[in-house]
């Protein structure tokens, strides 16, 4: 029998954006329960929540101070138990973040580390200058890595003359897996949670945690940025042994537990690797390759280029294809760290927004995998907007927009950069009525409300038939209800086609065509190069036409005749 993942939708919570349930302008647990209807007649099956941990909010809860208890700003544990309740009750499941590649600087375990003469010196990477360099000063860092949010990747610490290592902020220190206590302490506080009930885990940046030891600079001169390497800093030598050693002590596979592993430039071969069922490692990965394409080739995503529709075509059909037989995908087109997907791939003006977001939604649903929906991305949530520095919230903006113009960009460029791709794209408030604070809060909220907050919300979308909203219900209804969506083989059709995006799905003798027109043109449809519509039946469509034209933006899926 297929496992229950399968058939499975997730929508995931940023809880600080999503609703503020005692006015003081943060999302917080509370909210997130009042919404549990909203999320059960949509038809989803997962909620995966963004960090709620104590924590003191540098990267918003992905520095985790106590991974045992809820941050006051969100609630308390006491109101986590009532979500999963009220989630279990309804049939739906929770998913936690587990963050565990890095702690906050915060966390005790670190402030013991600190201590050079400490047990726990050695839970985090410590590591004295670059021989022959004044320790503190220019280019003395122990090795060559960056920080994922731009700049070094050690902080020197004064106290003891060492560095400790951070892929990201100064507040996230690195934890040492190769330690294990440090591994046997990350497996108790799992089994914690598993205990109080929660489903699974999705495990932050996971494929980080084995790092080639002993640490050495990466193939650049030292004081440039490392690129990435494989096997250096990312997917080190002990990865599957730590997910097979995490499966069992926490029972993963046992408990038939949900466990995504977030893992940045993972390939195909390795994904199937380590969701291969037999391996007990993962469920399954969410990997970023596709959200790569509108950038320059190897370089990091402020090299902003357009996105050319056979490449992603190309790189989806690549992973559908690499596991099919062994491994599983995850679906997704947004997350908190992405923009919004109508604006960045689609077109968010008043004219295509809904059949844009709704034809991106179908290409992507009926794929095979399980599918993420971000919060806001049913109701087609469109970019921020922001124009000044001060508007953005987020870490890894502030430290681009900086880093940036220190390095002499002009200050407008940058701005436009943020504007395509600042993750405060996807976090502002969700979007709820076409009240002031958009019935996400009755204070000024953490971060602004779009505007456009007064007809794209809840409201709005659930009184209109024809809304992105009542799509996604519908894509998610066919993915219960019909194996072939679930399990059915995938075949790429025009693969060079410009603005077409067409696959078959078939299983036995069912069958499936998606036809969708991600472009901003009516199509005449490829009657020669498409299976037969003869006996067809259209099972789902973004426009009333049936006729042998695609609109601007038009969608349909059809079941074929056998
Ligand atoms: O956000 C990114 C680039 O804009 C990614 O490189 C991101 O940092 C990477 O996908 C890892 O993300 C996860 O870990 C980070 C945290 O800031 C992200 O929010 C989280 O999703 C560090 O914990
Ligand atoms: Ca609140």
């Amino acid at each position: 029998m297929a496992p229950w993942w399968h058939s499975a939708v997730v929508y995931q919570i940023y809880p600080r954006s999503f609703a503020d349930s005692n006015a003081d302008g943060i999302g917080d647990l509370r909210g997130v329960t009042a919404h549990l209807d909203y999320l059960a007649d949509l038809g989803i099956d997962v909620v995966w929540l963004s960090p709620v941990y104590r924590s003191p909010m540098e990267d918003n809860g992905y520095d985790i101070a106590d991974y045992t208890d809820v941050d006051p700003m969100f609630g308390s544990l006491a109101d986590l138990d009532e979500l999963i309740a009220g989630l279990h009750a309804r049939g739906m499941k929770l998913v936690m973040d587990l963050v565990v590649n890095h702690t906050s600087d915060q966390h005790r375990w670190f402030q013991e580390s600190r201590d050079p003469s400490s047990p726990k010196r050695d839970w985090y990477f410590w590591r004295p200058a670059r021989p022959g360099f004044e320790p503190g000063s220019p280019g003395a860092e122990p090795t060559n890595w960056a920080s994922f949010f731009g700049g070094r990747g050690w902080e020197y610490d004064d106290a003891s003359g060492e560095y400790y290592l951070h892929l990201f902020a100064p507040g996230q220190p690195d934890l040492n897996w190769e330690n294990p206590e440090v591994r046997s302490a990350v497996y108790e506080m799992m089994r914690w949670w598993v205990d109080r009930g929660v489903d699974g885990f999705r495990m932050d940046v996971i494929n980080l945690i084995s790092k080639t030891m002993p640490l050495t600079d990466g193939a650049v001169a030292p004081g440039d940025d490392v690129s990435y390497e494989v096997g250096l800093v990312v997917n080190g030598p002990r990865m599957h042994e730590f997910l097979k050693e995490m499966n069992r002590e926490v029972g993963l596979t046992d408990r038939s537990l949900f466990s995504v592993g977030e893992m940045v430039m993972v390939d195909v071969d390795q994904a199937r690797d380590y969701t291969d069922a037999a391996a007990n490692e993962l469920t399954m990965v969410f990997t970023f390759e596709h959200m790569m394409l509108d950038q320059e080739p190897g370089q990091l995503k402020w090299n902003h280029r357009p996105l050319h529709l056979p490449e992603l075509k190309r790189t989806l059909t690549a992973w559908q294809d690499g596991l099919a037989e062994r491994g599983w995908n995850s679906l997704f087109l947004e997350n908190h760290d992405v923009p919004r997907s109508v604006s960045r791939f689609g077109d968010d003006s008043p004219q295509h927004r809904v059949a844009s977001a709704k034809s991106l939604a179908t290409v992507l649903h009926l794929l095979r995998g399980t599918p993420y929906i971000y919060q806001g991305q049913e109701l087609g949530m469109t970019n921020a907007g922001f124009t000044s520095i001060e508007q953005y919230d987020d870490i890894e903006s502030r430290q681009f927009y900086l880093l940036a113009t220190q390095a002499g960009m002009d200050a407008e460029q940058a701005l436009g950069l943020l504007a395509l791709k600042s993750r405060d794209n996807a976090r502002t408030p969700m979007q709820w009525d076409a009240s002031p604070q958009a019935g996400f809060s009755a204070a000024t909220p953490w971060l602004a409300v779009n505007p456009n907050h007064t007809w794209i919300n809840v409201e709005a979308a659930t009184a209109d038939p024809d809304s992105v909203l009542h799509h996604y219900r519908r894509l998610i209804a066919l993915r219960h209800e019909l194996e072939v969506v679930r399990e059915g083989r995938f075949d790429l059709l025009l693969p060079a086609d410009e603005t077409l995006f067409a696959y078959t799905r078939s299983l036995g003798a069912d069958r499936l065509l998606v036809v969708a027109n991600l472009g901003g043109d009516e199509r005449g449809l490829p009657l020669g190069e498409l299976p037969s519509l003869v006996g067809a039946t259209l099972l789902l469509g973004t426009h009333d036409a049936d006729r042998p034209v695609l609109a601007a933006w038009e969608s349909r899926v059809y079941a074929l005749q056998r």
